[in-house]
């Protein structure tokens, strides 16, 4: 009878990390995150801070708006440090720092 009990737990727990791994891949638990870039003069540049952004680990997609200075990250739950955003920035030779909402 515990045994079964038991089992019925666990595969309770299992549903519900199935479903949640199906919603983070819909793109629900993806975060965003604005900052300011300081230092771009041309599209050279955008690719830089581009290319930055995106070699940090667990950063989806980084947008790089050059005529405002400014950045969108979008990245998966859990990852990555805003502080990972902005040291990528600044070893890029370039100046960043998070705008908050
Ligand atoms: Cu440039």
């Amino acid at each position: 009878m515990r045994k079964k009990v038991v089992i019925y737990v666990l595969l309770i727990i299992g549903i519900t990390l199935i479903i949640n791994e199906g919603c983070s891949q819909g793109g629900n638990e993806e975060q965003l995150v604005k900052l300011d870039i300081k230092g771009m003069t041309c599209d050279h540049c955008v690719a830089n801070v581009t290319k930055a952004l995106q070699s940090v680990e667990g950063v989806d997609t980084a947008i790089v708006d050059l005529e405002n200075d400014k950045a969108e990250v979008r990245f998966k739950e859990n990852a990555p440090m805003t502080e990972a955003l902005i040291a990528a920035v600044e070893k890029a030779g370039y100046g960043a720092s998070i705008i908050e909402d």
